[in-house]
């Protein structure tokens, strides 16, 4: 039998969806080892661990022709100059896009193939981003008070590969620098 379809609404601003059937909460101690500044990130760690993003999920079967959406909602904050961010993954089926829609806040997406290309774009209110198969993405929130809220859109079997990123990282990062917001190379990326 067919699945019915349905509706529902992302009320704005604060954009928690009036249907989610999972809410994940990632806190600094999921993020070990993906912030540059190791020390600043132990020191926070020992006085709070606080949460970083948060995803509300529309739950479907995770197969090839479904789609998945969400919800992704970074909160502003940096550890070290380092702005907050998600863990960003691969897709396990690497030949698999996904679409983002920023509704509330402003950010960006950090990208990379495993062959060594990055692209880094702005993520701000009515922006649409399509990431291509192939692109490890991770969304980063650069403002000093607003929540980083995006709507996604991926594929069923897609599946998330966490492991890579965490054991080389991303090549760019998104800092506060003397002059306020910089990509730089990443300066602990681990090449394999
Ligand atoms: C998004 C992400 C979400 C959280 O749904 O899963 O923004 O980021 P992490 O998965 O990197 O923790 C997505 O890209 N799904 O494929
Ligand atoms: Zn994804």
């Amino acid at each position: 039998m067919a699945d019915f379809p349905f509706s529902f609404t992302i009320p704005l601003p604060g954009a928690v969806p009036s249907r989610i059937d999972n809410h994940i909460r990632r806190t600094l101690s999921s993020m070990k080892g993906q912030f540059l500044d190791h020390e600043t990130y132990q020191a926070m760690l020992a006085e709070d661990d606080r949460v970083i993003y948060e995803v509300y999920e529309i739950q479907r079967p995770a197969v090839e022709g479904e789609l998945l959406m969400g919800i992704s909602i970074v909160h502003p904050g940096k550890v070290g100059n380092e702005f907050f961010m998600t863990k960003g993954h691969f897709h396990t089926v690497l030949d698999t896009a996904e679409v983002y829609y920023c509704l509330q806040g402003e950010g960006f997406m950090v990208m990379e193939t495993p062959e060594g290309e990055t692209c880094v774009q702005p993520l701000a209110p009515g922006n649409v981003l399509y990431v291509p198969p192939r692109w490890a993405h991770r969304s980063v929130c650069t403002s000093r008070q607003a929540d980083l809220v995006t709507f996604f859109v991926y594929p069923g079997n897609a599946g998330h590969d966490y492991g890579t990123i965490e054991r080389l990282g991303f090549r760019k990062l998104v800092v506060e620098g003397e002059n306020g917001i910089e990509i730089i190379d990443n300066p602990r990326y681990a090449h394999e």
